[in-house]
């Protein structure tokens, strides 16, 4: 780490410091490099049938603030790729070339202010789409998209990820946000997806979108939130789409002058939408959660069947506080952030009560979920997520982002086991991606691949272990010769989905 100079944070004075703060300190600075890695190391042997890409989504700002300080959120998306072939592994790492990135990349300096706030922005950006796309990937219609909820997508190539440009569907797409947690449907081959704050910085509609196999929305729909909310995550089961709005707030007047882009209002209600997939919006159901929290992320929404009528299962992370390290409570500004737990609610749709039963799936603090995706919209057993087991070793130091993993954990429901992987002192792991050992394979029969962060030597690694057994540790382990910035979500595309695409 630099040692802080006097004018260090005062990033006008030098528009090439970042300042000396946590969202840019340590294991959380900058990279801004983008690497080529022909051939990392490799301790142990990445399994032979384990052929693909790994692309996962980071916030990786190019330069320091405009503002001075700013949240991490707000960082430029920088893309890595870990390419396996035949027990080989290639790392790559571009940054998204957005709008933002090539106007901020020709000023050398930062134009674009707070996070969504068009209002702190260099005057010479006005109007200009500050999308960062850092937030997730998507693999559908043989094409690769680098998604934020705040824009469009950004087509990227594949094997170059070189960015292709922004996109819209083939014209399909009407808003100009569109989510960055898309649904997968293994059955129809189809993409369930949404955006929020369609008609910009405030707004209160959701926009449903169903987009084809081959890359079309065919489907678009469109209903009023009960208030404007952080609709970043949602749910899907065969039958039934689901969002869970919880009091995350945006405010025209507050954006204006120049407030975070949300607040947690506790004052509201956290409500839950029911959306049946066949009749669509004008279907549509809300629900009162019994108690105020806001879902995180998903693992999987299913159905079952239950004396005459249909019991709606919702698995996901929740917490019961707002995201109060990222964004301010609106009116007790001592309110302690506290974290999320696996829960399951359960909506009786049979039922004429809008009641909602919640219990803890999952004993343990954890985020960052996911399932084996050949059954999601279905009953899944399997749970993987990032989590921390103080048995196993001590928590680590607070980053930007809170309180980083120490372990992967898995939930086998069907045995009722939780297993854990600790990555080793001073080493974090990021959010799991699961993917199946062959396509016939049982659920869960597979790899769990997840980006480590190796604190002490300033590093990362790809670590490989059986979804099943995470307590034998990793069968492989694909050492990175740098750091990768600290990422959000990632996706598995298959070795012949890539070549059926060139
Ligand atoms: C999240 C992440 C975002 C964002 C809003 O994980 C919510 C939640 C990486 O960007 O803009
Ligand atoms: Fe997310």
């Amino acid at each position: 780490m630099n040692a802080p100079l006097a004018a260090s944070s005062d990033s006008s004075a030098n528009g090439l410091r970042f300042p000396d703060l946590l969202v840019y300190r340590g294991h959380a600075a900058p990279v801004r490099m983008e690497v080529d890695v022909q051939d990392c190391e490799v301790i142990g042997a990445i399994p032979p049938g384990l052929n693909g890409a790994y692309y996962r989504n980071s916030a990786d700002p190019t330069y320091p603030p405009l503002l001075g300080t700013d949240i991490f959120l707000n960082g430029d998306g920088m893309v890595h790729m870990v390419r396996l072939e035949n027990g080989h592994a290639d790392l790559k790492t571009r940054y998204v070339r957005t709008e933002k990135f090539e106007l901020e990349r020709k000023a050398r300096r930062a134009l674009f202010g707070a996070y969504r706030n068009p209002f702190t922005d260099a005057p010479e950006v006005a109007g200009r789409d500050n999308n960062t796309a850092n937030t997730s990937m998507l693999w559908h219609h043989g094409r690769l998209y680098a998604l934020k909820e705040s824009g469009r997508p950004y087509e990227l190539d594949p094997a170059t990820l070189a960015t292709l440009g922004e996109r819209d569907f083939g014209g399909t797409l009407k808003s100009r946000t569109f989510t960055a947690h898309p649904k997968l449907d293994p059955q129809t081959g189809e993409a369930i997806a949404f955006a929020y704050n369609t008609e910009g910085v405030a707004s209160d509609e959701i926009e449903l979108y169903t987009i084809d196999p081959r890359g079309a929305i065919t489907r678009t729909e469109r209903f009023k939130a009960p208030y404007c909310s952080m609709a970043h995550d949602f749910l899907v089961s065969r039958n039934f789409i689901v969002f869970v709005i919880c009091p995350m707030v945006c405010d025209w007047e507050r954006v204006k002058r120049g407030e975070p882009y949300w607040h947690w209002d506790s004052t509201k209600k956290t409500r839950v939408a029911v959306i049946p997939r066949k009749e669509g919006v004008k279907g549509i159901r809300w629900f009162t959660s019994p108690k105020l929290a806001m879902q995180t992320h998903t693992f999987n929404a299913w159905e079952e069947e239950t004396n005459g009528g249909t019991t709606l299962h919702l698995d996901h992370f929740v917490t019961e506080s707002g995201w109060l390290s990222q964004f301010p409570d609106l009116h007790d500004p001592d309110a302690k952030e506290k974290p999320p737990f696996g829960e399951r609610w359960s909506l009786d749709l049979a039922s004429p009560d809008d009641r909602i039963e919640q219990r803890r799936l999952i004993p343990h603090i954890g985020e960052m979920p996911t399932i084996d995706p050949r059954f999601s919209m279905t009953r899944a057993w399997q749970f993987w997520f990032g989590t921390s087991n103080p048995a196993l070793g001590p928590m680590l130091e607070w980053g930007p982002k809170g309180p980083p993993f120490t372990c992967l954990g898995h939930f086998d429901e069907a045995a009722g086991k939780l297993d854990f992987w600790y990555a080793g002192a001073d080493s974090s792991p990021e959010e799991p991606h699961f993917v199946p050992r062959h396509a016939g394979a049982a659920e869960g029969d597979g790899w769990l691949l997840a980006i480590v962060g190796r604190r002490a030597e300033n590093r990362s690694d790809l670590v490989i272990l059986d979804a099943m057994h995470l307590g034998r540790g990793p069968v492989a382990v694909v050492r990175f010769p740098c750091r990768v910035h600290e990422g959000f979500h990632g996706t598995w595309v298959p070795q012949n989905e890539l070549l059926a695409r060139s």
